[in-house]
């Protein structure tokens, strides 16, 4: 009787010492700005498998549909509850100085992920992660100039028009793709955007504004969208509209995501710049080592590449977005 009793016992503690021993989760405050693209689905299932994945984290997930002041409401929530770390992508760039100065007094770290806020205010949060949205832009020229001069659709004298989709007014990735593109622009005098406009980085107003650009000219040659999502509802457009995507005009998106990648195997898009929204096991891997009281670096790169038709087809069984 006195052995099992102690057996029991020992048994007892056994269970009782790890869970005793086990420190509490740290709480992540994560604030999505929505679900715009196929993109952001892909971004915010990264970052939410990254996070649950990891029992040393409890992750609080918040989605601001698309509006600044739900963000911001849902940054202050995570103040107010003394999260340990706020992981935030900004929507547009400017208008978050107040609630991160808010953060930094109450002592919480910010790791912004994918869209960056203003320089003014970039000294408030700890570090940023995600894309070179200048860089893309910029590969986006690169490989039209490359592509007119290989089918000798540029003689570097007529005039090239060009069409812009962009993306979502006073974000990031809006400012600096059309930034990028722009300085790619430089190379080629010829080269005019004709009409530029936001289709809001969604498919459905990239269709219709792509819609009213037809309406309005014959003469586009080329659209360059600030996403594939923009590019595909463009295509829809352009096809409707009687003409060949891929043909009568040219068009190339960002992001590469799956649809993009369906659409060059088709032979219709034309090519997409890789922007990766991966970013979860990155994001969790800093939070890990800001816990750790390691010094993170200002600025966390991801890699990416380009995609076009020649390639797209051999890469798309491997793609995971
Ligand atoms: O390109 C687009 C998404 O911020 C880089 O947002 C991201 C962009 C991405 O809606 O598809």
């Amino acid at each position: 009787m006195k052995k099992v009793l102690v057996v029991l016992l020992a048994l007892m503690v056994a269970v009782a010492l790890p869970m005793a021993a086990a420190p509490k989760p740290w709480v992540v405050g994560f604030s999505q700005i929505g679900s715009e693209s196929e993109w952001r689905t892909a971004c915010t299932i990264s970052v939410q498998n990254a996070f649950n994945d990891d029992p040393s984290f409890t992750l609080i997930y918040s989605d601001a549909q698309q509006k600044q002041e739900n963000q911001i409401k849902a940054l202050r929530t995570f103040i107010a509850r003394k999260v340990n770390v706020i992981v935030f992508t900004a929507l547009v760039e400017t208008g978050y100085g107040p609630v991160l100065a808010e953060a930094k007094k109450a002592g919480i770290p910010v790791i912004m992920i994918d869209r960056d806020v203003a320089e003014a205010d970039r000294a408030l949060r700890l570090t940023i992660m995600g894309s070179d949205f200048v860089k893309e832009g910029e590969k986006a020229a690169t490989w039209l100039g490359d592509y007119l001069k290989a089918k000798g659709l540029d003689d570097g004298k007529k005039a090239v028009n060009i069409v812009e989709l962009q993306g979502t007014t006073g974000s990031a990735p809006a400012i600096d793709r059309k930034t990028g593109f722009e300085n790619g622009m430089k190379a080629h005098p010829n080269w005019k955007i004709t009409r530029s406009q936001t289709g809001n980085f969604t498919t459905s107003e990239g269709k219709a504004v792509m819609e009213a650009f037809l309406k309005a000219d014959k003469t586009i040659q080329v659209l360059y969208a600030h996403n594939d999502g923009m590019a595909l509802g463009a295509i829809q457009a352009i096809k409707e509209a009687g003409l060949v995507p891929g043909k009568d005009i040219i068009i190339v998106g960002v992001d590469a995501v799956k649809g993009a990648f369906e659409s060059m195997v088709k032979g219709e898009m034309n090519a997409s710049i890789e922007c990766s929204p991966l970013l979860g096991p990155q994001a969790v891997q800093a939070v890990r080592d800001l816990r750790d009281g390691k010094k993170l670096p200002a600025r966390i790169w991801t890699i990416e590449g380009i995609f076009d038709q020649t390639n797209a087809k051999e890469a798309l069984p491997t793609r995971q977005y």
